[in-house]
């Protein structure tokens, strides 16, 4: 068995409905731990270097507006096949194309305001950890 990380969003969206512990539950239920957490208000500049890949994009401007409106709670999850359990328990990007039983099928209100982020490869995983956590802050 294989024990990586990844690294996990639940947008604002999420934590304005009050949906903190029902996402954490969906996550814990699939398989995965929470290693390490905090809620944050992620300022402009956080937001434009996270997304920063998508910054030529149509969209760019309102995903950041929306990342910095509310908090958020970052975390980090463990498990097997990380990266990939979560893609799985998250769903597809835009909910209308979700699997019934996913955090997106389930809770979220459009495909820009998609409940949860989840890294998309153990790279960008390792990467967007280290942009918001310290070590001694995962707890594993
Ligand atoms: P994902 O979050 O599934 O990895 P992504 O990396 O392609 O999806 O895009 C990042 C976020 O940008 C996504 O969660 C919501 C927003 N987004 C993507 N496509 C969009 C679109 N066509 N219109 C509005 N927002 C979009
Ligand atoms: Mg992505």
């Amino acid at each position: 068995m294989t024990v990586s990380r990844t690294f996990s969003i639940i947008k604002p969206d999420a934590t304005r409905r009050n949906l903190t512990g029902a996402v954490t539950k969906m996550l814990e239920d699939g398989g995965l731990r929470v290693v390490a957490s905090k809620r944050i208000h992620m300022t402009q500049a956080q937001a434009e270097g996270f997304y920063a890949v998508h910054k030529e994009r149509p969209f760019f401007g309102e995903l950041v507006e929306f990342m910095v409106s509310e908090p958020v709670v970052v975390q980090v999850l463990e498990g097997e096949n990380a990266v990939l359990r979560n893609r799985e328990i998250m769903g597809a990007t835009n909910p209308s194309d979700a699997d019934a039983g996913t955090i997106r099928k389930e809770l979220a209100l459009s495909i820009g305001e998609n409940t949860v982020h989840g890294s998309d490869s153990e790279e960008n995983a390792a990467i967007e950890i280290a942009y918001f956590f310290k070590d001694e802050e995962i707890v594993g």
